[in-house]
């Protein structure tokens, strides 16, 4: 199988350029002007559009039992959807129930997972802990290509970790040269502010919001930037939201300690006053954690990219349909947590972001893709345009637009946090392992084509660990022995 993308530009994290690419067995063979490719190889019209390495979503929940329900996308319709919207990668989260062996629902996920249309990989949450759990972490490290382990402060009863679980499990990760990521909001907090607005008759979706306040998101973001300072465990932020978290990262970075942390397209163009809103149904399908803020937390996220201080983008796809989120109907703590978005990110943020002139098409790439892959150590062979990478390719024509609608997307979801938006930029065709798997209006996947991407540990952030433990390194002081 082969396929030239003709006449199109290179965008990648670094470069800009006019090139053909050739890709033949699934892998990026030639790069160039006017290529001479054999006969009978496909061919994508890349003419006034931008080629750049597919996105890589670093945050998705396919078939996760969550909150009473299981997500309302699969394996299949998930990444389809994402193909749709230019994303050809995927990391999901192995989620095992408390006392669960980590093996056993990493197992459950492989399998799950079979049906995937393009590449995925998977984060493994700590959701417990024991000798066991410490060693199933050494055996999905060392022979799972797992390389990072997702920890929540939040969702106290179910998933949540004590401060000495984390201490522990981040240690665990140093040890094993894995990443550490984590769900930073106070869940002891948040149980108390539920409570608390219950008890005063607050049980619409309103009371969700409410109960998250940034505080809560910043505390935890400090404590547990602190917690893996203590060990000297890289740390990775998921869906940081607001000013508070932003700045423990910032400033955790600025002092040399091996922290990073993710955006999520929505927080970057969602208000908070969706939790407000009169339709109890609508604004319990914007229930999701963090909860969406206001337009200075969102300035404050945007800032955060343009500077570094944020790196990756992601989607924390995670789709509930209304009768799910019904559940929540006389009670929002109850309301199953997550959104969609996984068709979305890419256009969100050529919109919002290269459009407006706040990121540029570089800067697009690398936080749609190439910091992914080089944090989650997947590069070059994810999110680089090289010869020798995967053909994961998306030709994005950068001037041509959609309307966003529940009612043309490709997730099973029933709601679409972006309905109605008109939105610039989009996947003209997406290329998965050198095939063209979407044309711009057609999807063409094949179910289980997609592999399992192992990911070796000591990414490159090690490099900043071993900077920062040599400059936090502990200090003896010599003294003379006592006279006798
Ligand atoms: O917290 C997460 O990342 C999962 C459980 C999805 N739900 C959400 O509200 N973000
Ligand atoms: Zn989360
Ligand atoms: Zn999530």
């Amino acid at each position: 199988m082969s396929l030239l993308i003709k006449d199109g530009t290179v965008v990648t994290a670094e470069h800009t350029y006019l090139a053909d690419i050739y890709c033949e067995e699934g892998i990026i063979k030639g790069i160039g002007e006017n290529l001479e490719v054999p006969s009978g190889a496909d061919v994508v019209d890349a003419g006034e559009a931008l080629v750049m390495p597919g996105g890589i979503d670093p945050h998705t929940h396919m078939e996760l039992p969550f909150m009473g329900t299981v997500t309302a996308d699969d394996f299949l319709s998930g990444p389809s959807a994402g193909l749709a919207g230019g994303t050809t990668m995927i990391i999901d989260f192995v989620i095992p129930s408390p006392e669960q062996s980590l093996l056993e629902a990493f197992d459950t996920w492989m399998a799950n997972a079979q049906k995937a249309p393009s590449d995925y990989s998977f984060h493994v949450a700590v959701t417990w802990w024991s000798d066991q759990v410490r060693e199933e972490m050494g055996i999905l490290a060392r022979e799972r290509g797992v390389n990072s382990f997702k920890h929540f402060m939040a969702y106290k009863g179910a998933i949540m970790l004590d401060d000495e679980m984390l201490l522990k499990s981040f240690e665990r990760c140093q040890e094993l040269g894995a990443m550490a990521t984590v769900h930073a909001e106070n869940g002891e907090l948040i149980y108390h502010l539920q409570n608390k607005l219950l008890a005063m008759g607050i049980t619409g979706p309103e009371g969700h919001v409410q109960s998250r306040p940034p505080e809560v998101e910043g505390e935890a973001t400090q404590r547990a930037i602190t917690v893996a300072g203590a060990v000297n465990a890289p740390l990775y932020v998921v869906h940081c939201s607001c000013k508070q978290s932003l700045g423990a990262i910032a400033a955790a970075r600025a002092n040399g300690q091996a922290v990073y942390g993710e955006a999520l397209a929505q927080h970057l163009v969602i208000d908070e006053s969706t939790h407000y809103l009169p339709d109890q149904a609508l604004a319990a399908a914007h229930i999701m954690s963090p909860p969406f803020r206001s337009k200075e937390h969102r300035d404050a996220i945007w800032g955060g990219l343009q500077s570094g201080a944020l790196q990756t983008t992601a989607t924390d796809h995670c789709a509930f349909c209304a009768p799910q989120k019904a559940l929540g109907k006389d009670n929002f703590a109850m309301t199953p947590n997550g959104c969609g978005g996984i068709e979305d990110r890419l256009s969100i943020l050529w919109d919002r972001g290269v459009k407006t002139g706040l990121i540029t098409p570089n800067e697009f790439v690398r936080i749609t893709s190439t910091a992914a892959a080089k944090i989650f150590n997947v590069y070059p062979r994810k999110g680089e345009i090289r010869i020798g990478s995967d053909a994961d390719i998306v030709v994005w024509d950068p001037e041509a637009s959609r309307t966003v609608s529940a009612s043309t997307h490709h997730s099973n979801m029933d709601f679409n946090l972006y309905e109605g938006m008109h939105l610039t930029g989009l996947a003209r065709a997406t290329v998965s392992h050198g095939k063209k798997v979407w044309d711009g209006s057609e999807l063409h996947v094949e179910t289980g084509v997609g592999q399992y991407i192992s990911r070796p540990t000591y990414s490159n952030v090690f490099d900043r660990v071993r900077k920062y433990e040599a400059l936090n390194a502990p200090r003896r002081v010599e003294r003379a022995e006592a006279a006798e």
